[in-house]
């Protein structure tokens, strides 16, 4: 199965998902997944610098957006979107390098997670401090229509990130300059402990939109055709110079907030309830009912993610930690 044959900017033509789209967007998924339950088995194996986080349950929503962008278009992600950035072209060998704090990661291992940014990719990673992604991402919207480019700005916020200032400021500035600019709000029903209903009192989060005079959808964010077509849509609006758009997308967070949270809190039954609606599983009915997929590649292409995954961490776990006095390059003003 050749699966990076079909490259970016080949997808998807004129809006609509082939099979062979289809199984691109089941085949990041699937490897988005399996990149998170490796970096859990690390963190176990105390190998991991810093926390780990997991987009468990939110694959449809990161890898059906990303999937809307073309080339030279920005993804700014957030903590739970590492499949944006597997669509966007980041390598295996970089996030695990990242994962592991090595020398020779995109921070030269002065900074965990995903905090990194990959400017061959036009992938700038996340800001710790929520909301604070949102204007600058907002900023490289305006340099964008400034300089004349036709390239669009994606960025995600969580629904708790959602209710920081820098929501507003950042989405009221891209509305009234009608930039180039499409925020995705991950409603994953927590952030960290606290409950949606703890955290806003509007009925959908989307509602926000009619604030700024800009489009606004809710959709159900396990679905990965519908993720990616309401985002080629707002990808196309701004591409058209018409400014963004807020899609709202719900999830649900299945794991705890990092792996050190064993999500006590979360309400019994109510992950048993969203793992049947796993974004994974239900395009897996779907292509297998369709003959798009069958037993025999699927058990071929979870080889090949095994295996790809597997050298990424051998390679990375062999190469070295940057040195006392590098590691602090950059980190701290003189
Ligand atoms: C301004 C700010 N406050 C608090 C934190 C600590 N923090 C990091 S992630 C997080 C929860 C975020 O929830 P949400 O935005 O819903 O995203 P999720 O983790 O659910 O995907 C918190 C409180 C932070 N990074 N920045
Ligand atoms: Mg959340």
């Amino acid at each position: 199965m050749v699966i990076t044959a079909h490259a970016a900017g080949k997808r998807a033509s004129g809006g609509k998902l082939s099979n062979p789209d289809r199984l691109e967007l089941y085949y990041y998924m699937r490897l988005a997944r399996e990149c998170d339950n490796a970096i859990l088995r690390l963190y176990r194996q105390g190998k991991i610098v810093g926390g780990a986080y997991t987009g468990n349950g939110n694959e449809a929503t990161a890898v059906g957006s990303a999937y809307a962008l073309e080339k030279d278009d920005y993804l700014f992600p957030m903590h739970r979107d590492l499949g944006a950035q597997l669509v966007k072209g980041e390598s295996l060998r970089n996030i695990f390098l990242q994962q592991l704090g090595r020398a020779d990661s995109l921070t030269c291992g002065r900074d965990g997670t995903g905090h990194y940014a990959d400017p061959s990719l036009r992938l700038y990673g996340n800001v710790s401090h929520l909301g604070a992604m949102i204007p600058m991402a907002v900023g490289v919207a305006l340099a964008v229509k400034l300089r004349g480019e036709k390239a669009v700005v994606m960025n995600y916020i969580g629904d708790g990130g959602s209710n920081a200032g820098e929501f507003h400021e950042g989405l009221n500035m891209a509305a009234v300059m009608q930039l180039p600019f499409v925020l995705i709000i991950e409603n994953n029903q927590f952030a960290y402990s606290t409950p949606v209903r703890m955290q806003y009192a509007a009925q959908k989060l989307s509602d926000r939109a009619a604030g700024y005079g800009i489009p606004g959808f809710t959709i159900d964010g396990t679905n990965v055709s519908l993720v990616f077509e309401t985002c080629r849509k707002a990808v196309d609006r701004a591409r058209r110079g018409e400014g963004p758009t807020l899609i709202e997308s719900v999830t649900m967070r299945m794991h705890g907030h990092s792996a050190s949270d064993d999500a006590a809190y979360v309400p019994a039954g109510m992950i048993d309830d969203w793992r049947k609606k796993d974004p994974i599983d239900r395009l897996e009915k779907i292509l297998l009912a369709d003959h798009v997929l069958d037993e025999e590649s699927k058990k071929k292409m979870e080889s090949d993610i095994a295996a790809g995954i597997d050298d990424a961490v051998a390679r990375a776990v062999e190469s070295g930690y940057p040195s006392g006095e590098d590691a602090g390059e950059g980190v701290y003003a003189p």
